[in-house]
């Protein structure tokens, strides 16, 4: 080797591991101080009460601030919702504002806004934590502890209970991390009690009609199980329907408990067709702008904002209907 083509190598060498270095450290997007931003908030579907609350929060916040907003709708399909990411990062958002449906999928949309150099918050859904990272890949994670949602119905349905029952678990959307978190902490508590058994679990995508079709066959293939436990409201609502056509009482045949805290579950615990729900709050207009407007004045945020739940029983369900949706 002469002098120059060991010069060169050595060069060569030093410029890739530059290069290597700088891209798995590659800086978290900054967000620019400004008086008004344009923003995007890309929705996974509306097909419920929940999502449409969340939608109008996002839309009422941002109209509130004068901000501009680019709103999508991924329609159940996470396929379009990293589309509908990279539609923002093409259409120049400053921030964008991500409910991921599934928390493997979109991890594509995350980097994508990284590598554009957008800031991405990441709203009422988590993904996956081995594959992407807050404070590194995304800004931060604002919504519930699902895990916590989980535990505190089983926890709650072991002192209705006094530790006894044969359940039915209808799952959230698969893949999603409500679903799998949802599941994960309610499933440690019943495995605590002995007197307790889940006999089938099965997703009912969180969605009305499909927790009435699930919820029909579970209960006719174990027509012993007498509480069903839903990770949502709209699961829950339709297994009230699956139950009373197979002429049975909910919330005297069968204990029906759940997650969210919408209008129509509020009701029937009114009418006692069902014993308590969760609270996860879907307002999340607020929240989501204000720490957008802390992390551009220079604040390091949390990797997780966890919002704080309340539980709704028969004891406040009445009095809560007001701030309902
Ligand atoms: O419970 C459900 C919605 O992601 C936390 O998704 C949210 C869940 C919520 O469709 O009703």
């Amino acid at each position: 080797m002469t002098n120059i083509t060991r010069r060169t190598a050595l060069f060569s060498a030093l410029a890739l591991a530059v290069a290597g270095s700088t891209a798995a450290k590659a800086e978290l997007p900054k967000l620019a101080k400004k008086d008004k931003y344009k923003v995007g908030f890309a929705q996974t579907e509306s097909n419920n009460p929940w999502r449409l609350a969340q939608t109008a929060s996002m839309k009422a916040e941002a109209e509130k601030l004068g901000w501009q907003l680019v709103y999508t709708d991924a329609a159940g399909s996470a396929a379009k919702q990293v589309a509908d990411v990279n539609s923002m990062i093409a259409q120049g958002v400053d921030a964008i504002f991500l409910s991921p449906r599934e928390e493997k999928p979109l991890i594509p949309a995350v980097m994508a806004a990284k590598k554009a150099g957008i800031p991405l918050f990441l709203i009422d859904r988590g993904v996956d934590a081995t594959l992407a990272k807050a404070g590194e890949d995304y800004v931060t994670f604002i919504g519930s502890d699902f895990l916590l949602e989980g535990k505190t119905a089983g926890e709650a349905l072991v002192k209705l209970t006094g530790g006894k029952g044969t359940i039915i678990e209808l799952e959230g959307s698969t893949g999603s991390s409500p679903a799998n978190d949802r599941k994960k902490g309610f499933d440690e508590v019943i495995a605590k009690n002995p007197g307790m058994k889940i006999v089938a679990s099965q997703s009912g995508d969180f969605a009305r009609d499909k927790g009435r079709q699930v919820a029909e066959a579970l209960l006719q293939a174990h027509p012993e199980a007498n509480i069903v436990y839903a990770h949502n409201d709209e699961m829950a609502i339709g297994a009230i329907a699956a139950i009373e056509a197979a002429g049975k009482v909910p919330g005297k045949d069968i204990t029906v408990v759940s997650i969210d805290g919408e209008k129509d579950a509020l009701q029937m615990i009114i009418d006692g067709k069902m014993a308590f729900t969760v609270e996860c709050n879907p307002k999340f207009g607020p929240a989501a702008y204000a720490a957008a407007q802390k992390y551009a004045a220079g604040e390091t945020l949390p990797a997780n904002m966890t919002n704080t739940d309340r539980f709704f029983d028969i004891s406040n369900a009445a009095a809560s209907m007001a701030d309902s949706y």
